[in-house]
């Protein structure tokens, strides 16, 4: 199904420190990715975002390669230290408000509106030497960033994403050490991070609810990533209450204190609960105060970034050592029927973004959901005929297509991952997501139309308001 009769969104996402190197252009302050690729050791290659795909220079490419899509939306992400050096309000970055602003009227003036992400894994270094997401400190912080951005630019962006992934920073960044800022602390670090990561959001939304929104008049949400999840068995009740609790560890850990309850799901603290108590030690996750502004509520959107599928069976702990995988007692198996592409954890399974929007629809409350992320990557030799990512793209929006018409979930949005081949955090430049290849090699960094671009933008002027 290539027609979606309905006004939807079509977009295409990108991050700032994925893409817009300059990393001391023009008065920027050192992000925890620029402390973390120069350490050495931690990413492919010994790569790194200095340079990037130089959008930060090149943003006239990147509004072209926007054009030739045809997206309606382009989601990008503001980087902090490079409007607010120190992490703080006290020094602002002309240059960066310029660029910034540049970047939005020009996406305005091609009748393209912008959805800004706030915080794409890029914390100031300047925050992370005062303790950075440990730190109860920071949500503060992020609530002062966040006015100064609604402040600046929400006269004309409508469509706000807090936190992209806290998921992903609070597991990668402090759990397993693979990310920014490089913490391993396994079973606490990451509960803790997540935590001041929903405050931090909590706070930033009821900013803009108070101060913002009457004039204003936009939207504001976080971006929650989560694999679909089914038993390995369907008849199994322990593989089953192992998907259940996967999904309360992941999915749940952020959208149900958003959408349901104001707080964890109850099988995440118990399991938590019940490890700690067997180790002798106090809970790991801690909990919401009265005194601070409720979590409940806090989305006007469910913002979702989906890539791939899981079949679950119980087990996966790490020994007697406290750990998140302990915690979760879930073991990941991947399915042999589903092509794996690029990297290793993506198998492709568009039918499983059908069956998580259904699941959000029936769970949350039946939200407005933006499918804020979803791609395909690619590794090795080049390929710009990417025969199997345009096919990927078709398949994933059928299913899209179906969740709206079939299953009646109000879907308004969905942004492929990425408009560009891009600097891909501990992969470096080894694997591409772009619907445009960047030539890294090349000064000018030349942009190129895969076959998936291509016929993404088929898609798209099929689909487009007023154009059916
Ligand atoms: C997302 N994993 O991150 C991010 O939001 C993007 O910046 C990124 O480029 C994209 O997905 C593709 O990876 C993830 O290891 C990073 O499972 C890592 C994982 C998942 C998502």
């Amino acid at each position: 199904m290539e027609h979606v009769p309905t006004r939807l969104c079509w977009g295409a996402g990108t991050a700032a420190y994925q893409i817009e190197g300059g990393w001391q252009a023009d008065g920027k302050g050192a992000s925890i990715w620029d402390t973390f690729t120069h350490e050495g050791g931690r990413v492919f290659g010994e790569q790194n975002g200095d340079e990037a795909c130089r959008s930060y220079e090149l943003w006239d490419e990147d509004l072209k390669c926007i054009q030739t899509l045809g997206l309606t939306h382009y989601r990008l992400s503001l980087s902090w230290a490079r409007l607010l050096p120190d992490g703080n309000t006290r020094h602002v970055n002309q240059k960066g408000v310029e660029y910034y602003n540049k970047v939005i009227d020009d996406l305005l003036a091609c009748n393209v509106s912008p959805m800004v992400t706030l915080y794409h894994f890029d914390l100031p270094q300047a925050l992370q030497d005062q303790g950075g997401w440990k730190s109860a400190g920071t949500a503060t912080l992020f609530d002062s960033y966040a006015k100064f951005c609604f402040h600046t630019f929400g006269d004309r962006v409508k469509l706000w994403i807090t936190i992209n992934e806290p998921y992903v920073c609070a597991k990668l960044g402090h759990e397993d050490g693979i990310h920014a800022p490089g913490l391993k602390e396994p079973g606490t670090a990451a509960y803790l991070v997540g935590h001041n990561m929903l405050r931090a959001h909590a706070m930033a939304w009821h900013s803009y609810d108070s101060l913002y929104r009457a004039q204003q008049e936009g939207a504001v949400s976080l971006a929650i990533n989560s694999d679909w999840l089914e038993p390995l068995n369907a008849g199994c009740t322990e593989d089953i209450a192992a998907t259940e609790r996967l999904l309360a560890f992941t999915l749940g850990w952020f959208a149900w204190p958003v959408f349901v309850t104001g707080d964890y799901p109850e099988v995440m603290r118990s399991a938590i609960d019940a490890q700690s108590e067997k180790s002798g030690c106090s809970s790991r996750l801690p909990s919401f105060s009265k005194d601070e502004p409720a979590i409940l509520g806090t989305a006007d959107f469910f913002a979702l970034n989906y890539y791939t599928s899981r079949k679950m069976k119980q087990g996966g702990g790490c020994g007697e050592k406290l750990c998140m995988k302990s915690d979760r007692d879930a073991g990941e198996v991947l399915d042999p029927s589903w092509l794996i592409c690029g990297v290793s954890w993506l198998a492709v399974v568009p039918q499983g973004l059908r069956k998580l929007l259904k699941y959000i629809k029936n769970n949350f409350n039946n939200p407005a959901v933006y499918v804020t992320e979803n791609g395909f990557s690619q590794v090795g030799p080049l390929q710009t005929e990417d025969v199997q990512r345009a096919e990927f793209y078709k398949d994933t929006i059928a299913e899209v297509a179906k969740a709206l018409q079939e299953d009646g979930v109000n879907v308004r949005g969905y942004f492929a991952w990425s408009l560009l081949d891009n600097f891909e955090w501990a992969d470096g430049f080894s694997v591409r997501f772009g619907l445009f290849h960047v030539d890294f090699a090349d000064a000018k960094r030349k942009r190129t139309l895969y076959r998936s671009g291509r016929e993404y933008a088929k898609i798209i002027s099929k689909n487009r308001c007023g154009q059916s």
